[in-house]
């Protein structure tokens, strides 16, 4: 089995190197600072490689100061890197260009490239966080308060607090016994959901005021231009309130980027959107994907975007 082959390898190395996806959201953080802890807990040294910062909703997670931009390659001596939440090897948010280690994939997208040498991709956990539960079960690591808060994060970010398709009841069994020991379960919620600057508010009044359907209001539409604001990193939630409106099947939110624009797409029922977001080498899941286009406009991405997803739609 794929987990034998895992723990196998961490056994074999005593350097372990965590990354995960640029841009690391709850799942990615979550489930790479429960590894991180569990795996100092084992006995290895084991340390955060990113490029990214940890924002300042996510300041609260337990060893969250070990993610601070200063480690962008694996260490000498690294036996193993463990790449968690990653879909594609352009994506990860370290520099391995001069790594010929050990790599581990550890994920659910769907669209996942097995860029590892070792793959345990299950698109079937609803947030990465998922698997991490099982292997640090697997190699009875005792899950303490400071690894069930990483992943209860892990599993309230990736499945919108427990409302996305993806929730299985596993989801909620694992939930049920993080809260079971002790953790903050409401706390969380507010320090990820209620943790906003006001200025974000404003950007997103700004954005929803422009709010526009198509095809039938079938598909609702925003956009956020650089003069409302540059630099933005804030907003991607916000393509979730186009999917609010009734009757819209799938949502799509364009900011403009420094050399380009980043496409959101969020989707209900059965309209998938990973497949739109890969005509275009984008990724995802099937409610939830995103592509970045480089030297494009707005305009001219809309265009694509739409009319493809006009394609798909019956
Ligand atoms: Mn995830």
């Amino acid at each position: 089995m794929i987990m034998d082959e895992v723990i196998k390898k961490i056994n074999e190395s005593l350097n372990i190197g965590i990354t995960y996806h640029i841009s690391p959201d709850g799942d990615a953080l979550g489930s790479a600072l429960a590894l991180l802890i569990g795996l100092k807990k084992y006995g290895k040294n084991v340390y955060i490689i990113s490029k990214d910062i940890v924002s300042d909703d996510m300041g609260y997670l337990p060893c969250s100061s070990e993610v601070n931009g200063f480690q962008v390659t694996p260490k000498e001596d690294t036996d193993l890197v463990i790449v968690v939440d990653c879909g594609n090897l352009e994506r990860i948010s370290a520099d391995l260009s001069n790594y010929s280690g050990t790599i581990i994939n550890i994920d659910h997208h769907l669209s996942n490239d097995e860029y590892g040498n070792i793959n345990y991709i299950d698109v079937n956990a609803a947030a990465t966080a998922e698997i991490i539960y099982s292997l640090l079960k697997t190699m009875n690591i005792i899950i303490n308060k400071d690894i069930a808060t990483c992943l209860y994060t892990s599993l309230v970010t990736d499945t919108g607090s427990f409302r996305f398709s993806n929730v299985t009841k596993r989801s909620h069994e694992i939930a049920g016994e993080l809260i079971e020991l002790g953790i903050d379960n409401s706390s969380i919620h507010s320090e990820i959901f209620d943790n906003k600057p006001l200025n974000s508010l404003k950007i997103l009044g700004e954005i929803l005021k422009n709010i526009k359907v198509f095809f039938n209001g079938k598909v609702s539409y925003l956009e956020l231009t650089k003069d409302i604001c540059d630099d933005c990193e804030d907003v991607s939630d916000v393509v979730n309130y186009g999917l609010k409106i009734k009757g819209v099947e799938v949502a799509v939110f364009i900011k403009e980027i420094k050399d380009g624009v980043k496409v959101s797409l969020r989707s209900k029922h059965d309209f998938d959107v990973r497949k739109v977001a890969e005509v275009f080498g984008g990724g995802g899941h099937t409610k939830a994907s995103g592509i970045t286009f480089r030297n494009k406009t707005i305009q001219d991405v809309k265009e694509l975007i739409l009319t493809s997803i006009e394609n798909e739609l019956v």
